[in-house]
Order: structure tokens, then sequence, then C-alpha cells
């Protein structure tokens, strides 16, 4: 038996909503990372690790790349640019109904100098095979050194040639992290975003996009654990919306949040949920810091 064991980060990037959330939760086949129908879900880099006996993959989900309107949507190019520093292989993750036009300010961003795979997401909305076909010609024309693949990161479609050709690419090294680590994150970071994600869920425009969540205290008990958890709005009416009618809207967003987040944890949790306003909060370096934007 070969005793050759291969490691390395592998950056998934792309356009916001292209799927790259999606993405790594089918490469990992564990829901890590929060989705949603949305366009900006992701605002950390958060890393997803796939170990196997001959191989360990450290995958970076980032933020989708846009022109920022934020010092929020600063933080968040700032979490791309870190990803590109250490990649050795590099994915990209394109609508296929998009013109391929719309690759090139991110390619032109992202400046990749690594092996990169191109994957042709959402190919499950694309009924005519031969279409998809004549895309995948097209992006090769384009981009000749790049392997393309049509995928769907929904229906995982395909996704199984990814790991193969990353390994085509991937150092031999030792394991970087623990066999059994998922992520560098913490329960408390991933109990968050959970709440964050129902928000996403369960209300509608401008919302998602001014809120914050923070965890204020996390207590393990023997039988249950007891969190409380604020959540940051820019505006007094925002907090009107998200309270609803008698508190109606924040029992629901607590009964939905609870429920996801028991089944992450295994474990009976007690949830409370506070709503603060906290003007501009987007564009404040010191809010910013405080909520782990930095
Ligand atoms: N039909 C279809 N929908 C998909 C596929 N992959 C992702 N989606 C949907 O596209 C939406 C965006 O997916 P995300 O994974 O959150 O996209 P993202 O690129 O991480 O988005 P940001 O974090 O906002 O940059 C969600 O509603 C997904 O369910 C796919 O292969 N097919
Ligand atoms: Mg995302």
């Amino acid at each position: 038996m070969s005793d050759k064991h291969q490691a390395g980060f592998v950056n998934i990037f792309g356009a916001p909503n292209a799927g790259k959330s999606t993405l790594l939760n089918t490469l990992l086949g564990e829901n890590l990372v929060i989705t949603s129908h949305k366009v900006q879900t992701t605002r950390h880099r958060i890393l997803g690790i796939l170990t196997e006996p001959t191989y360990q993959i450290v995958f970076s989900d980032t933020p989708g790349i846009m022109e920022p309107q934020y010092k929020l949507h600063e933080k968040m190019m700032q979490q791309v640019k870190s990803a590109l520093e250490d990649g050795d292989i590099a994915i990209l993750v394109h609508d296929i109904n998009l013109p391929i036009e719309e690759l090139e300010p991110i390619t032109a961003m992202l400046k990749l100098k690594v092996p990169c795979i191109l994957l042709l997401n959402k190919s499950d909305t694309l009924k005519d095979k031969k279409k998809i076909e004549e895309l995948v010609t097209i992006y090769k024309n384009k981009f000749p050194k790049w392997d393309i693949v049509p995928v769907s990161a929904l229906q995982k479609t395909n996704t199984d040639k990814i790991v193969p050709l990353i390994l085509k690419n991937l150092p031999e090294a030792p394991a970087y992290y623990p066999e059994d680590s998922m992520s560098d994150r913490s329960e408390r970071f991933f109990v968050a975003e959970m709440i964050r994600e129902q928000i996403y869920k369960l209300y509608h425009e401008e919302i998602p996009y001014h809120a914050a969540v923070i965890i204020q205290a996390f207590e393990e008990k023997t039988t249950l654990n007891v969190i409380k958890a604020e959540i940051i709005v820019s505006r007094e009416t925002q907090k009107v919306i998200l309270i609803g009618k008698g508190g109606s809207l924040i029992k629901q967003l607590g009964i939905n949040s609870r429920k996801v987040i028991e089944e992450f944890l295994q474990k009976k949790v007690h949830l409370e949920l506070f709503v603060k306003v906290r003007p501009k909060w987007r564009d404040n370096e010191n809010y910013l810091s405080e909520y782990g934007y930095n």
C-alpha cells in the first residue's frame, strides 16, 4: 500500500447566489454552512474540512464577490482576499443561466494563479442537455487551462467529479487539522449563523441584510443548553417588523431556530432572543468588529 497523503486548501469563489455554500455542504455531505435564495448570505470565510484516509481537503466558503456598498461589504471582500492568499486550488462557481460575461469582473478581481475548476452550477435548471454541452464548449474556449464541469450542487449531479479533479493538483502533505474536525469555527458561531438563516427564511425584503446575530450567553447544562442571542438591526421600524404583532414573528423565529439548533447540538435548547437597534451598524467599524466582522 502506498503511504502517499495529500492535503491542501481549496477556496470556493463566485458571484452572490451562485451556490457556493450549497456546494460546500454537498461536498462535505453535511449542512455546515447556511444558504438562502437571497444574495449575500455568507459574510465570512468559513472552513469546511473533508478528511479521508489518503487526503484532507480544507475548503473555504467565501462571500459572493460584488462591489462594496457598506463597510460590512468591504469586510466581506477582505474575507475573499484572505482566501486568495493561501489557496492551492480554486473552485469558481458560476450560475449556468448567466451570461459568460458576468464572470469577467470576478476573474478580474481574483487574478487566479492557482489551478482552477470552473463549475457551471444549477445545470438542473437547463432541461436541454445539448445546450449544456454547447455551453461547456464555449467556456472551454474562453478558459482553456481550467477544468470545466456542469453540476447541480443542489441535486448533487456531477458533484462526484470534483474531488478527483482536486486530487490531480493537491500537494503531498500531512493533514492540517485533526481528522474529526469539520471547521475552524465554534459551535457558537454556527448557532448564530443558524438563527441568521432562519431570519432569511422568515422575513422579506431588507430585514435579513440589516440583521446581525450575536450570541450573548451559551451555557452548557447537563440536560440542556441555555442560549441567549441578540439580533441587531439598523432601524426602529425593522425592530417592529422583526418582533411582529404581539411578538408573533419573533416567537416563530425562536421556535424555528431552536429546532435546527437542537438538531445541530443533539441536545435540548432553551433559546432567548432579544432585538436591538444599532443605527448604521453596517458602516460602523466598532460595531463591525464587536460583531465579529474583522
Ligand atoms: N436549482 C438549483 N438551485 C441551486 C443550486 N445550487 C444552489 N442553488 C440555490 O441557489 C440559492 C443560493 O445558494 P447559496 O448556496 O446560498 O449561494 P451562495 O453562492 O453561497 O450565495 P452567497 O453566500 O449569498 O454569496 C439557494 O436558494 C440554493 O438552494 C443548484 O444546483 N440548482
Ligand atoms: Mg454562501
